[in-house]
């Protein structure tokens, strides 16, 4: 067994990448600083692997900003847009990634089931593809020079122009692979041995046309003379047809994940034994932070080592989705330590893997039992199991409706904002003494104090009708939740990248949820202290925390969402009895998490709207729900928003100019619905115009009673100067529809 794996982290174990590719906008380093951290850190990567004895060392993993836009490069896919700007070519690439003042960035987009974001290219007819190996010729060249030889990998053509957009990306595939086959050429002229393509498209349903096309693309390239051997890499779950469809082509391996599809295993059998293919087996998780059952791993690796001429172990998808080293933690709970791998010690898993495949598995470790007596709480449990179909429901929605509006008192067209304000350096510096020890709590709580303070007062200036406290306390909106539950943990250096320089550091569920104490009760009381207007309690929803978290395998989502659901429930509960009249439980991620099969899809949601339902139903009548959803393509989750139940629904509209309105009252939706009317993505200030004309639109399809005016997202990006002028813009225009 040869031992590899998919990918690897590349922001560094400190972040380094992150600052040195900011310091770079920033123009406080040239491009040679830049080039310079960015060969220290792939070396690093490289080295650490060939010491670990990794047989299968990829390279072009490496990217300034997205491993998707650097594939767009390779292929010249340079949108004449950004051409035309003439900067160099680091810095065209940067303009694609964030944009410059006259042009917009390519958009950015969830990667599949994971949090990491790609930069979507844009491909038409008119798109003239060119071979540019020099990115992976040179990272190939650079680890030669350190002794190691590398397998470069780029994202494969069909899979490329699956997640690209514009007129029929894929009907341009046949041009595509023709310069897939030139990269191939430069890679095998320059001595390149094994390239490793991903097609990580064809875990989801794909039309009989769609594998038809993988099958002539993988034959074509499969055919070009002097290219290195072929690694096909699949992921993130099972294959379907497109199984077969790559064992007839040339390609000389295949990988599948066998974590997130196991059934891939029962696939490989049914097509019989496999004449000179290796099977290269994703047994090790690249997208979870446990430890491998190694024996259950080996057994998984025989089985396909009896299908396949040659069988080799690897990571199920690249490790890019996991921290960098374990070792960096020092106060982890050694119960979870010796529970978890993160990149680093996957690595190892996988050599120890391969090891065993050929001299058996008398040196592997028994695996520990994953839940401890310690992490179970029987009060959780107990209280599950005696759950029913009446905590997930509330009143009938007229008589709600009419209770809230008794005690609210709301105008016509009530004007609020998703929950965050601008964060500020001064809210900033206060979190990190409180974190120092420099600060304490009574400091921090009087700084925090001051600053609600501060923001209701704008609020109240501005004519707001439902106010926020506006989220100063908060790191991030998962984070912060997991650090005050039982049950969650959180690292200290376990970053992981999210997009470009972003990252973040998702917390681990460990063991049974529970909530401690009130977690943002404070903070919202004292809010609703200071004024008369309803101040809106702030939740992140279940799926949100799931989703953005490291999560158990030992037990099905389903129960974990419901365990944190239950801590939520009583969160609702303690903010409804200290005056709070309106709660927002925000599932941004409810759309990020549906399955990629269709087939998958009905059974997440259903467990996905239970767990907010429970966390929410437990209010009185005269309690409004709020829940807020930050994306336009709903699509097929649609019904599923309907069946959250929330009084009233925020969600992105503006850039969508309003159409997802049309949609949601086609399926029935008859509650609140707040559509952005004012795109935070972007700093421009809308006029009051501009906002007054998409409330217009609004109003067209939604009547004024159920109609809210807000922003499509929180504040915490955007600076004061904006968003003050932008919220004026808003309450003026929804005065303005108002009178009519
Ligand atoms: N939280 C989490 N995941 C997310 C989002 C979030 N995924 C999707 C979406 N929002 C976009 N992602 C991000 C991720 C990180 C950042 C912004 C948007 C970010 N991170 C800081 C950085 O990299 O400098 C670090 C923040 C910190 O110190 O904790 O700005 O909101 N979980
Ligand atoms: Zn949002």
């Amino acid at each position: 067994g040869q031992s590899t794996v998919l990918g690897y982290p590349r922001i560094g174990t400190d972040r380094e990448l992150k600052k040195a590719v900011e310091a770079y906008w920033a123009g406080t380093i040239d491009a040679t600083a830049l080039e310079k951290t960015a060969a220290r850190l792939r070396a690093e990567v490289w080295l650490a692997l060939r010491n670990a004895r990794l047989d299968g060392i990829p390279s072009n993993t490496f990217s300034y900003y997205d491993h998707m836009l650097d594939t767009a490069v390779a292929v010249g896919a340079i949108p004449d847009r950004f051409r035309r700007l003439g900067l160099s070519e680091l810095d065209t690439y940067f303009a694609m990634a964030r944009g410059v003042d006259t042009e917009p960035a390519l958009e950015l987009t969830k990667w599949f089931t994971t949090n990491y974001h790609y930069l979507v290219p844009e491909i038409d007819a008119d798109t003239v593809f060119t071979a540019n190996p020099g990115k992976a010729l040179r990272e190939y060249a650079e680890a030669r020079a350190l002794d190691v030889t590398t397998r470069p990998v780029l994202v494969g053509p069909a899979t490329f122009l699956l997640l690209s957009k514009g007129d029929d990306p894929f009907a341009r595939l046949d041009d595509l692979v023709d310069t897939y086959a030139l990269l191939l050429t430069a890679l095998g002229e320059a001595g390149v041995t094994w390239v490793q393509l991903d097609e990580p498209a064809y875990a989801a349903d794909r039309t009989p046309a769609e594998i038809q096309a993988l099958r002539r693309a993988y034959t074509r390239l499969g055919q070009v003379e002097h290219r290195p051997r072929i690694f096909v890499a699949t992921y993130f779950g099972e294959l379907g047809e497109a199984l077969p469809a790559l064992l007839d082509t040339p390609v000389e391996a295949i990988g599948l994940d066998l974590v997130a599809g196991p059934g891939n295993l029962r696939r490989l059998a049914a097509v019989g034994p496999l004449r000179g293919k290796t099977i290269v087996a994703g047994l090790v998780d690249g997208h979870n932070v446990w430890r491998t059952d190694l024996r259950a791993a080996v057994t998984a690796g025989a089985t396909v080592a009896g299908l396949a001429d040659n069988v080799a172990v690897s990571t199920s998808c690249s490790l890019l989705h996991v921290p960098m080293d374990l070792s960096t933690e020092t106060h982890l709970d050694p119960q979870l330590y010796e529970r978890l791998a993160f990149a680093r010690q996957k690595v190892d898993e996988v050599v120890q893997l391969g090891k065993a495949l050929r001299d058996g598995t008398a040196h592997l470790p028994e695996p520990l039992p994953p839940l401890p007596p310690a992490w179970r709480r029987h009060d959780v449990r107990a209280r599950l199991a005696a759950l029913s179909v009446s905590d997930r429901q509330r009143g009938d929605y007229e008589t709600r409706a009419a209770h809230q509006q008794q005690r609210l008192r709301l105008p016509e067209l009530p004007t609020t904002t998703i929950g965050s304000f601008p964060q500020t350096a001064e809210v900033r510096r206060a979190r990190a003494e409180l974190r120092a020890g420099t600060l304490d709590e009574a400091g921090y709580t009087a700084r925090m104090h001051a600053e609600i303070a501060r923001v209701i007062r704008l609020q109240e200036e501005l004519g707001l009708d439902v106010l926020v406290h506006g989220e100063p306390e908060r790191n991030d909106m998962v984070q912060y939740f997991g650090e005050q539950l039982d049950g969650f943990a959180a690292t200290a250096h376990g970053w992981v990248q999210s997009y470009g320089s972003r990252c973040v550091r998702p917390p681990i569920i460990y063991g049974d949820v529970a909530r401690k104490t009130p977690m943002t009760v404070q903070w919202s009381a004292y809010a609703q202290s200071l004024t008369l207007k309803p101040v809106k309690g702030m939740l992140t929803g279940p799926v949100t925390i799931l989703a953005w978290s490291f999560v158990r395998t030992d037990q099905p989502l389903a129960d974990t969402a419901d365990q944190v659901a239950l801590a939520l429930r009583d969160e609702c509960h303690d903010l409804q009895a200290a005056g709070i009249t309106v709660i927002q439980v925000d599932e941004p991620a409810l759309r990020e998490t549906l399955p990629l099969r269709t087939a998958d899809q009905k059974a997440y949601l259903d467990w996905a709207v239970g767990a907010f339902r429970l966390a929410t139903c437990g209010v009185g009548d005269d309690t409004q729900i709020h829940t807020h959803l930050c994306y336009s393509e709903f699509g097929e989750v649609l019904t599923a928003i309907d069946a959250l139940d929330a009084d009233v629904t925020s969600i992105e509209a503006s850039r969508s100019k309003m159409e997802v309105l049309d949609d949601l009252a086609a399926i029935g939706y008859r509650r609140g619905i707040g559509p952005g009317v004012w795109d935070i993505h972007s700093p421009r200030v809308p006029s009051q115009a501009e906002v007054t004309g998409a409330l217009r639109r609004a109003v067209a399809a939604v009547p004024a009673q159920r109609l809210w005016v807000n922003p499509d997202c929180g504040l915490k990006t955007r600076g004061y100067a904006e968003v003050e002028a932008s919220l004026r813009h808003l309450v003026a225009a929804a005065t303005e529809v108002r009178a009519h």
